[in-house]
């Protein structure tokens, strides 16, 4: 089982006063307008319609809080780009993106978004250099990889790992399609590591299963949670490792009034 499904929308924020104060640890997706980012928090969440998406760009506005567990949060981020007044964006950066990325104490990393067709624009680069001075680590999702060929995927992503590491050291990044459904198991490892979510109970379905002789699959090793058992390594049946490291680096019951079963998510 997907360890984030249990998410549900939380909370809209669009002033720092109103963050959620049990925040114990969360993850922020950002991005370009239209790469793609609340579909990869659909995909992990393995929801059609708990973040929106939309083929307009700019639909996400504000910040979008989304529970995983007890004090544990996806935040789904307006994303960078799109052509509004200069004084909007402005005002949205000054007044609450900036100060949320930089100041948030809750925030364990960043998930930036990128479509793998066009990786690296110039905003995604300022990006991980303002975020460089938090220590704070950045997983790369390189988006839409269903858009590419095999080979193409792998050009890229030999690309952005070579290009990031040069820009910010805590950074990791992978090819991911909400799509194709791909680099799921990936994004997972990471992000539960980050968040401190147990991926060996999610699993232990599949690891049962690979146990009994079901799978000869050379799996790649998830890292081990704290509270695992020792020696006990979890595979995940039939994922293939696609990502590269620079450096190895009680409200989620709360149902938002309907809206995660709703017509849409988030700034809908
Ligand atoms: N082919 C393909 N299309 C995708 C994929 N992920 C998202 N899309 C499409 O890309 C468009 C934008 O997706 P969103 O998830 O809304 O993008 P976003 O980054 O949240 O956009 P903003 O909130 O406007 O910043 C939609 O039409 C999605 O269906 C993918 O993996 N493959
Ligand atoms: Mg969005």
């Amino acid at each position: 089982m997907p360890i984030f499904r249990q998410a549900v929308f939380f909370q809209t924020v669009a002033d720092l006063r109103d963050l959620p104060g049990d925040a114990v640890r969360e993850v922020a997706f950002v991005g370009r307008s239209n790469v793609g980012k609340s579909s990869a928090i659909n995909t992990l969440a393995d929801h059609t319609r708990l973040a929106f998406v939309s083929k307009t760009p700019g639909r996400t506005q504000h910040l979008n809080f989304f529970a995983l567990s007890a004090g544990k949060y996806f935040v789904d981020l307006p994303g960078y780009g799109f052509a509004r007044t200069p004084e909007d964006i402005r005002g949205q950066w000054e007044g609450l993106l900036a100060p949320y990325l930089r100041y948030r104490a809750p925030l364990a990393g960043l998930v930036l978004v990128m479509d793998s067709r066009h990786p690296l624009a110039e905003l995604d680069r300022h990006m991980l250099e303002w975020f460089a001075p938090t220590c704070k680590p950045v997983h790369i999702l390189l988006s839409k990889a269903d858009k590419l060929t095999r080979q193409a995927q792998a050009a890229v992503l030999h690309t952005v790992m070579e290009a990031v590491g040069k820009i910010n050291v805590h950074c990791s990044v992978q090819l991911f399609s909400s799509l194709k459904r791909m680099g799921i198991g990936e994004a997972e490892a990471v992000l539960g590591r980050w968040l401190d979510m147990r991926i060996e109970d999610a699993e232990r379905t599949e690891i049962i299963g690979a146990a009994a002789g079901a799978d000869t699959h050379a799996a790649p090793s998830l890292p081990q949670q704290p509270g695992s058992r020792r020696g006990k390594v979890a595979r995940v049946k039939n994922r293939r490792a696609i990502g590269w490291s620079a450096r190895t680096a009680g409200k989620a019951g709360k149902e938002a009034g309907g809206r995660a079963g709703g017509k849409a998510g988030a700034d809908g």
